[in-house]
């Protein structure tokens, strides 16, 4: 992996499609990676990843052409290192619901002068063919994804002052935690002003959004046609959950 491929389509305007793992499975991983999607999401946020589980995962993601990413649990230095050194290239944060905390995400993730990353990178130096370690960092600095969730009626509120933050290379809204947050219902007019308001604010602020989709193409072609650019279609669980529902209902039992 010469470079982030998920950043320059972000970069240049375009969409990005992946898929988000929960299982804690690699032979998931593994299987998802080769259908040519654009990133897949480790999530250790919620999901039943091990540290074991996360490091075959980015080593089965990583012999495609699919980027890998990760959302951490929290948003703390030292989970953020072990994903980066386990090999994920792009890191979701969740729950950023201030410019302070997106200011965290961005020091723990970079190395100095933009941030204060500790020096490490075991698995994402094999990722690199450069021969020093001032010529990793500063790669891999180039080459990292920053994204932070917006998720809580709060974030939503202090978007505009959370993508201001340099460094910060993408938004991605939660709806369910977005949903909770405002006592409304997925879907719902509060719910979905809130999200266009977010839109609006990286529309503003020149920081790509993105959004998890959880009902198939029509919501996300509904999403990509409004502006969205990082989009998630499904996750591993919804995948086989839907799969199964759909063929127990046409059964002619
Ligand atoms: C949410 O909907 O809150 C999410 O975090 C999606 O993963
Ligand atoms: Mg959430």
């Amino acid at each position: 992996m010469k470079e982030n491929l998920v950043k320059n389509k972000l970069e240049n305007g375009e969409a990005a499609v992946g898929v988000w793992l929960s299982l804690g499975s690699p032979n998931i991983a593994e299987y998802i990676a080769n259908f040519e999607l654009d990133w897949l999401c480790v999530d250790t946020q919620h999901g039943l990843f091990g540290h074991n589980q996360v490091i075959r995962s980015f080593q089965a993601i990583s012999k495609t052409g699919t980027v890998p990413i990760a959302r951490v649990a929290s948003n703390e230095r030292f989970l953020v290192n072990k994903l980066q050194d386990a090999g994920t290239m792009g890191i979701i944060f969740p729950m950023i619901n201030s410019k302070k905390e997106a200011e965290k995400a961005v020091d723990y993730a970079l190395h100095s002068p933009k941030g204060s990353r500790s020096c490490g990178g075991a698995r994402q130096k094999l990722y690199s063919d450069k021969k020093s370690f001032e010529s990793f960092s500063q790669w891999v600095d180039e080459e990292t994804l920053i994204i932070v969730m917006i998720e809580t009626a709060q974030a939503v509120k202090n978007a505009e002052s959370i993508l201001s933050v340099e460094g910060i290379d993408a938004c991605f809204i939660g709806p369910r935690d977005l949903a909770t947050s405002m006592e409304t219902k997925v879907g719902s007019k509060l719910h979905e002003n809130a999200i266009m308001k977010t839109l609006e604010a990286s529309k503003k602020k020149g920081v790509p959004a993105g959004i998890y989709c959880f009902t198939g193409a029509e919501e996300a072609n509904k999403r990509l046609e409004q502006g969205f650019q990082l989009i998630s279609i499904a996750s591993d669980t919804a995948l086989i959950g839907s799969s199964i529902h759909r063929i127990n209902e046409e059964l002619k039992l």
